[in-house]
């Protein structure tokens, strides 16, 4: 993959890595920054070799938040006009699983770009925010949403009006991670996890990506006919005659993601 110049990517064994790699601004996200990790997402996206996509930090930041410097001359036609932050959709576009793993500061636009992924790994140093409100302004990557979803109205309205950080466990015990360790094996345990979903049927994977997220956007009854013509589709695929035909075998599934 090309150099980026606010990034570092990474691809081993099915798992691609993208870390942000802005130490001086905290990895603050500038253009450049949604410019990279959209660009290499979908790069990783479409190459057959990958399954599984990790987006991680530094030891300090996963991400500071959206650049304050870039912002602070940002007029509201500028803003208006170039739609500001919608470039985020491309990752969110993304089919394939994608981890992101947190250590250290998670806040504003860092923390919806956590939640932006679909599994969110954190260290016990890991804190997370939404302080847009010290700023005068308010979430704008998705905070005021995602984050409600995740962890309830009381939670969100709590973090969103008071600016106040929340530490790993009680982001854990709030629905918001999926699981906390310590520092030294934040990327192991992200590589473990990506490697485990690498080792299952792509399709199966994407499928599973697509149900669960369905079941924010739609109602119980569409959710669950979709979950269900999901899978009965499976069962047009070699990797559903592969997977159950070694379980009867009792032998490892050999996948093909076909
Ligand atoms: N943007 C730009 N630069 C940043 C950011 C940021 N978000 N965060 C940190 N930096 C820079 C600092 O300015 C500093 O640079 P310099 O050395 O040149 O002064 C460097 O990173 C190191 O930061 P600190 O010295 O402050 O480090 P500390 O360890 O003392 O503090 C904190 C760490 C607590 C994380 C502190 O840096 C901080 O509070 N950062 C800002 C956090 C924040 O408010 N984030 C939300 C940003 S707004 C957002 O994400 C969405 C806005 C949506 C608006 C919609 C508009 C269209």
């Amino acid at each position: 993959m090309s150099d980026f110049e606010t990034i570092l990517t990474d691809a081993d064994q099915g798992v691609a890595t993208i870390t942000i790699n802005r130490p001086k601004a905290l990895n603050a996200l500038n253009l450049q920054v949604l410019t990279d990790i959209t660009d290499a997402a979908t790069a990783f996206d479409a190459d057959d070799d990958i399954k599984a996509i990790i987006i991680t930090g530094s030891d300090k930041a996963f991400a500071a938040g959206a650049d304050i410097k870039e912002m602070s001359d940002l007029d509201f036609s500028t803003a208006f006009k170039a739609d500001w932050f919608a470039g985020w959709t491309r990752l969110t576009d993304v089919r394939k699983p994608v981890i992101t793993a947190v250590n250290g500061f998670a806040l504003g636009g860092g923390c919806e770009l956590a939640m932006m992924g679909d599994i969110l790994v954190a260290s016990t140093k890991a804190k997370f925010g939404q302080p847009e409100i010290n700023l005068g302004v308010l979430p704008g990557m998705g905070g005021s949403q995602r984050l409600t979803r995740a962890i309830g109205k009381a939670k969100s309205m709590d973090m969103c009006l008071t600016g106040r950080m929340m530490g790993a466990e009680e982001a854990e015990r709030s629905g918001l991670v999926a699981r906390i360790v310590e520092p030294e094996e934040l990327l192991s345990t992200a590589n473990e996890i990506a490697a485990t979903i690498a080792s299952k049927s792509r399709i199966a994977s994407a499928m599973v990506k697509e149900a669960v997220n369905t079941a924010f956007e739609t109602t119980l009854e569409q959710g669950l006919r979709y979950e269900r013509r999901l899978f009965h589709s499976t069962l047009a695929t070699n990797d559903q005659s592969e997977g159950m035909a070694a379980f009867v075998e009792k032998r490892d599934a050999n996948f093909t993601d076909s």
